[in-house]
């Protein structure tokens, strides 16, 4: 059994988030170790509060769980406040965890900050330089790098930029105008794994599996090329095996 420490927040509405992580890693016969760094008060249409959880917490749970267990990949989501920001970055290092996938979740597709606009440089300059890969999309990768992303041209420089700054790096191109293609950078190469247009609105949680799914394949021993194209097939399924859920865009499906 591997074991994948996931550091993330909760998504009330289930889609996202935790709940995602947890079902991922489960439906891949992983087990899910979990400490929670903000508590979302949200549904399909909006996030109606945050609630974040001390740092010094944050770091208590870490702690606590690897005390007894050596997880074999880390999962680190949303992190809300420059301090859980500090906290995770000094987490890391001081245990010496190893396939750690950043999912540089900034913003809820409904709108609100998930990261604290004030933290992102300390994220950039603490956090991302000691992640094995992150996991960027459009807009993300395009806060990351300092510029604007909409094409597949974009996601390549932008993939570029962010890899200088020390991890591989996979942008997801699921908000692309005609195609699915998600694009890993591993500083030699670029690899592009391509899908068709799915014709759903049920993406809610969609970031969070691919990121989580990519994790359990580097625990299970994969290297990156292999596990971010299990990971994309993974989350495609998941997209397509999304449903209903409330007024708004709907959960994927993970497993
Ligand atoms: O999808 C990004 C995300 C991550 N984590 C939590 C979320 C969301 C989006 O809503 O709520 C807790």
């Amino acid at each position: 059994m591997k074991h994948i420490l996931v550091i993330a927040g909760s998504d009330s509405s289930g889609g996202a988030g935790i709940q995602a992580d947890i079902k991922t890693i489960t439906s891949l016969g992983g087990h899910a170790l979990t400490a929670l760094t903000a508590v979302t008060a949200q549904n399909s249409l909006r996030v109606t509060d945050v609630h974040k959880i001390p740092a010094r917490f944050i770091s208590k749970q870490v702690k606590a769980v690897l005390e007894e267990v050596v997880p074999q990949a880390v999962k680190i989501g949303m992190l809300y406040s420059g301090a859980a920001v500090k906290e995770v970055a000094k987490l890391l290092k001081r245990h010496g965890l190893v396939n750690i996938v950043l999912d540089p979740v900034l913003r809820a597709s409904t709108g609100k900050d998930l990261l604290e606009p004030r933290a992102i440089t300390l994220f950039k300059e603490e956090l991302l330089p000691l992640a094995s890969v992150v996991t960027p999309n459009l807009f993300e990768a395009g806060t990351l790098a300092g510029m604007k992303v909409v094409g597949s041209n974009d996601m390549a420089k932008a993939a570029e930029t962010i890899q200088a700054m020390g991890p591989d790096v996979v942008v997801t191109g699921g908000h692309l105008e005609d195609t699915c293609m998600d694009l890993l950078f591993d500083g030699k190469a670029f690899h592009r794994f391509y899908g068709s247009k799915i014709d759903t609105t049920h993406t809610h949680g969609s970031g969070c599996v691919f990121s989580t799914a990519l994790a359990t394949f580097l625990a299970g021993g994969k290297d990156v090329v292999t596990a971010t194209n299990m990971a994309h097939d993974f989350t495609r399924s998941a997209i397509i095996h999304g449903y209903e859920c409330g007024r708004g865009p709907g959960p994927v499906k993970p497993g």
